[in-house]
């Protein structure tokens, strides 16, 4: 049951959009907002509430936070923030995704349906309670009564709306770094994994490929001949995956930039001239993807990339991420580059972010025909990029595109996926991709993942095993670094083999994943699971935070720290442990209850649930051009498994 509750005037995020029938709206009135079990003080514009805990409560969701699966003892803020230095204490990551669940005797969900500044304070200090605080007075406010956490999530997910549809090779390993300046530096990846006989599937091209970062251009010179370029390697398995920014350079005779001036198609400031702020490219104005006619005209900027034929594109810096700005000092630019250099920095004070609280004072949308402050609807700039993008490239491309966003809304999954920004190299930050695959799940967006091996800092060998031992699993499986760490590929690490054989899993395992994917996707389902949500009676279950179901069928549980090669793994019920040697699947019935399981380095192991079988390719495709979904065998129980197969390309209809 679904209800939605209207407070004063909230702006259309666009995060509910189906089965409205089935939701009981009403308005709630001013007189009723003082005198309820909420506080509103006009002077504040706040909307405060407050719902009590339960000792054995779990909360689950608020998609991409820090933090466990299970919520509770600390707080979040939901205000869309670039800051690179990922640790346990910071409170806002680069999404919005004020929906959670209160899960114990009974499952209540919570969306707060708001643009502006949420503040979660879950639990933090043993309250016993959940304190949302909304700083506006506008909100819509669903709240979602089901059986369980799960029956929750399926309503919610259903009233958002499904995925958009990524891709076969959006299934496929792919390899990016920030530093590969020229189409050399591309082949010698593709050279370089063919050589060590590991598959890839696609390349993604940084802010290196632009004319000096200026949005929807190629620098000529590293680039030549583009277009016949993208073709060659599409030819060999390969895509080519360009990243675009969201602000567009103030230059004369930069396309985007006068066609924007012209039409009025960028936010401004407060004396309604065009706000500046510098980010890569120097100064820049951002598109006000507010306005419809001004998310057409950006959506098909993307022309004058697929004119090469690129399918695919990553949308970053969509916070929006400010370097410095009018209102703002160059000061602020040399803390950041302090900060990057010397990250005990961070921890000793606030406001290391690449994004001002200041700033976002000082900007404005047309929303709805009216000029609105940016920090009022902040946490939508993202997710209406990513509209702008999708929107666009599903009209210029016959096919499907593949699309993931730094910055998102709710809602948003329906035009790309995302992924979780700027993480380092560290089993902490591997555990938090787990966590998150979780928690995204429930807010839509299925397509997702971490960057493989961390962003910033050096990757060990042995945490790019790891890593690429839970990526294995996630949708978007993709290494990306930064430059001046040290590279991350996997061919440059001793024993290729090691690496050949955890990815080989990966293309073997494709018809599953693919199929369990495309699956969730059409059901509006959770691809990934917290093992509470399929094994809600269990009380040992519902406490795991380190393992996770994947699909129906299989459950996972990555080493999630350094120098260990056993797991200690919860079965909620028996289960057929599967090894993989590189050739051959090898399977051993491990009973209910607690393992303790040898998992070496080279090795990924992973569980498949009692009477479920999982389909694994019979061959070793080198890229996902090559693989053939139906010739497949199954591993498991001895189950008939109902596969979802298409050409992987076409448009669902
Ligand atoms: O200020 O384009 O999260 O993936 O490599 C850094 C360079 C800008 C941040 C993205 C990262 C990307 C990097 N970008």
């Amino acid at each position: 049951m679904i209800t939605c509750k209207i407070y004063g005037e909230p702006v259309e995020t666009g995060a509910v959009v189906d089965d409205l029938d089935a939701i009981a709206f009403q308005s709630v009135s001013e007189a009723e907002i003082s005198s309820g079990d909420f506080a509103f003080s006009d002077g504040k514009t706040v909307l405060e509430f407050s719902y009590p805990l339960h000792e054995k409560d779990i909360v689950y969701g608020l998609g991409e936070t820090m933090g466990g699966i299970n919520k509770r003892g600390r707080s979040y803020v939901s205000y869309n923030t670039d800051d690179p230095h990922h640790r346990q204490s910071m409170l806002s990551m680069y999404g919005a995704h004020n929906f959670f669940i209160i899960d114990g005797d009974t499952s209540i969900g919570y969306f707060f349906d708001t643009p502006a500044r949420v503040v979660f304070d879950v639990d933090t200090d043993n309250s016993k309670s959940v304190l949302v605080t909304v700083e506006s007075k506008n909100l819509r406010l669903y709240t979602i009564v089901g059986e369980s956490a799960y029956d929750v999530t399926r309503q919610f997910l259903n009233i958002i709306g499904p995925s958009f549809v990524p891709p076969l090779w959006a299934f496929g390993y792919g390899q990016s770094r920030w530093g590969y300046k020229t189409h050399k530096d591309i082949d010698e990846v593709v050279t370089q994994y063919k050589r060590a006989g590991i598959p890839l599937d696609y390349v993604c091209l940084d802010i290196d490929y632009m004319d000096r970062y200026i949005d929807f251009t190629i620098d000529e010179k590293r680039f030549p001949n583009l277009k016949d370029y993208v073709s060659e390697k599409k030819k060999q398995g390969i895509h080519l995956v360009p990243i675009v920014d969201a602000g567009v350079k103030v230059e004369p005779g930069n396309e985007t930039y006068e066609t924007g001036v012209k039409n009025g198609y960028f936010a401004t400031n407060e004396e309604g001239g065009f706000f500046h702020a510098a980010v890569w490219p120097g100064m820049t104005h951002f598109p006000d993807f507010f306005q419809k006619e001004a998310r057409e005209w950006f959506g098909n900027e993307y022309k004058k990339l697929t004119d090469f034929g690129f399918e695919g594109f990553w949308n970053d810096m969509n916070e929006p991420s400010i370097f410095y700005s009018e209102y703002s000092t160059k000061q602020s630019k040399l803390d950041q580059a302090l900060d990057f250099l010397m990250p005990s920095r961070v921890e000793k004070k606030e406001g290391s972010k690449n994004n001002s609280y200041h700033d976002y004072h000082h900007f404005y949308h047309k929303v709805d025909g009216k000029k609105m402050c940016h920090h009022d609807v902040h946490n939508l700039f993202g997710a209406m990029m990513t509209r702008a993008s999708g929107e666009g490239l599903s009209k210029l491309l016959p096919n499907r595109y593949l699309l993931f966003s730094r910055s998102s809304y709710i809602g948003a999954h329906r035009y790309g996926g995302i992924w979780t920004g700027d993480n380092h190299s560290s089993f902490e930050m591997l555990r938090q991709n787990l966590i998150h695959m979780a928690s995204l799940n429930m807010c839509g967006f299925i397509y997702t993942g971490a960057d493989t091996g961390g962003f910033g800092g050096n990757c060990s060998r042995e945490l790019m095993l790891r890593w690429l031992a839970l990526s294995d699993f996630t949708p978007l499986m993709r290494n990306h670094s930064a430059i001046a760490t040290k590279k991350q590929e996997c061919y440059r690490y001793k024993n290729v083999d090691d690496f050949k054989r955890v990815i080989a899993l990966r293309y073997r395992l494709l018809p599953y994943i693919y199929s369990e994917f495309m699956k969730a996707l059409k059901n509006k389902d959770m691809y990934m699971k917290p093992l509470g949500f399929v094994y809600p009676e269990d009380e040992r279950a519902r406490k795991v935070e380190d393992q996770l179901m994947v699909g129906e069928g299989i459950m996972i549980a990555p080493v999630l720290e350094a120098g260990e090669i056993h797991r200690k793994v919860y079965l909620p019920e028996k289960m057929k442990l599967v090894r993989f040697d590189g050739e051959n699947f090898f399977e051993d019935v491990i009973p209910k209850g607690d393992a303790l399981i040898e998992v070496p380095l080279n090795e990924v192991v992973f569980f498949i649930r009692k009477n479920h079988s999982v389909v694994v390719s019979k061959h070793l495709a080198m890229n996902t051009a090559d693989l053939d979904l139906s010739d497949i065998f199954s591993i498991g129980y001895d189950v008939p498994y109902d596969q979802y197969v298409d050409d992987g390309i076409s448009k669902l209809v």
